[in-house]
C-alpha cells in the first residue's frame, strides 16, 4: 500500500468564523490526507468584522516544533501556508520550508494579508513586501487580486476585469518564482466570479469561473486554497484540482446566500465536503 499523503499546514487557528486551519484541517483531511499543523497564533474570531478578539502570538512557538518534527525524520508532500501572526513569521516560515522540504515537497504559498483593496487589520505596509520574498519560495502561489496587487505594486481595481490585465497579473506572480500562480476573486463582464491560473511551464493561463453570488463571505479564501491543495496532493492537475475548488467555494457561497447567515460567521462547506471528496478521488 502506498504511504498515506502528509501535509504541514501553517496558518492560525480563529477560534470561531470558520477559515485558515478550522477549514484547512477538515477539508484536507477529507481528502484521505494527513494534515500536521503549526498554529501561527490563536484568536477568539478571525479579524474580519469582529472586534475584541484575543490574539495569542505563538511566533517563538514555530521553529522548536519544526525541528523536532526534522528530529523524527517527518517528511511531508506538501507545505501549505496562509496566515501569519508577525512579521517575523515571514522569515521563520522560509527557514521551516528549508528545514522540512524534501525534493519532492510541493510548496503552496497562500499570501493571506488583504482583501477588498486593503491590509487586513494590524499587517504593517511593508509586509506584502516580506510577503513577495516568501512567495518566490513557492511552487503554487493563491492570492487574492488584492494580495497580488500588493506584491506586484499595481493599482487596486475592484473589477470586472480584462482577460489580458489578469494575465499580465499571473505571469508577473510567476515571474517571483513559483511554476503555478492562481488568482482567485476573477470575474469579467458577464455572471461568472472564479478563479484564473498560470502554468509557466506551457506559459498559459485559464479560467474556472461559477455562478456568481453578490456580498462578500468571509473565510472563502481559505476554503478555496486548501481545497485546491488537497486537489494537487490528489493528483487532479492544476485546471482540475482548480476546477473543483471553485465548484466547492462557489457551493458553499450560495448555500450561505440563501440561508442568509451572519457572512462574518463564514460559509457553508460541510454541506459540499461530501460532493467535493466524489469530485477529487476518483
Ligand atoms: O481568512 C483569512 C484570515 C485568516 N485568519 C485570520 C483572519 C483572516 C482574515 O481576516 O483575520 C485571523
Amino acid at each position: 500500500m502506498k504511504r498515506q499523503k502528509r501535509i504541514a499546514a501553517i496558518h492560525d487557528i480563529s477560534c470561531f468564523g470558520k477559515c485558515s486551519l478550522t477549514v484547512a484541517l477538515p477539508i484536507i483531511s477529507a481528502a484521505g490526507i494527513e494534515v500536521s499543523v503549526i498554529p501561527t497564533a490563536v484568536l477568539s474570531t478571525h479579524t474580519g468584522g469582529f472586534t475584541g478578539y484575543t490574539f495569542r502570538d505563538l511566533t517563538d512557538d514555530m521553529l522548536p516544533i519544526a525541528r523536532h518534527w526534522k528530529s523524527l525524520g517527518l517528511e511531508f508532500d506538501a507545505i501549505y501556508t496562509g496566515y501569519l501572526g508577525s512579521f517575523r513569521q515571514l522569515d521563520i516560515v522560509s527557514e521551516i520550508i528549508d528545514m522540512l522540504k524534501t525534493p519532492d515537497t510541493l510548496i503552496v504559498v497562500d499570501p493571506v494579508m488583504a482583501d477588498n483593496g486593503r491590509l487586513y487589520a494590524s499587517f504593517p505596509e511593508t509586509f506584502p513586501e516580506g510577503m513577495k520574498k516568501l512567495c518566490s519560495k513557492a511552487d503554487v502561489v493563491v492570492p487574492n487580486i488584492t494580495e497580488a496587487s500588493l506584491m506586484l505594486e499595481i493599482p487596486y481595481s475592484e473589477g470586472p476585469y480584462a482577460a489580458e490585465d489578469i494575465n499580465r497579473m499571473l505571469r508577473g506572480l510567476s515571474a517571483l518564482g513559483p511554476k503555478t500562480a492562481v488568482l482567485t476573486g476573477v470575474y469579467f463582464d458577464g455572471s461568472g466570479l472564479g478563479a484564473a491560473f498560470y502554468d509557466a511551464a506551457s506559459d498559459k493561463t485559464d479560467f474556472a469561473l461559477s455562478e456568481r453570488v453578490e456580498g462578500y463571505y468571509h473565510g472563502t479564501g481559505d476554503i478555496f486554497a486548501s481545497a485546491l491543495t488537497a486537489g494537487l496532493l490528489a493528483g487532479l492537475g492544476t485546471a482540475g484540482a482548480v476546477r473543483a475548488a471553485v465548484d466547492f467555494t462557489a457551493g458553499a457561497i450560495r448555500r450561505t446566500w440563501e440561508a442568509g447567515t451572519d457572512v462574518r460567521y463564514g460559509v457553508n462547506f460541510e454541506a459540499g465536503i461530501r460532493a467535493f471528496i466524489e469530485d477529487i478521488i476518483k
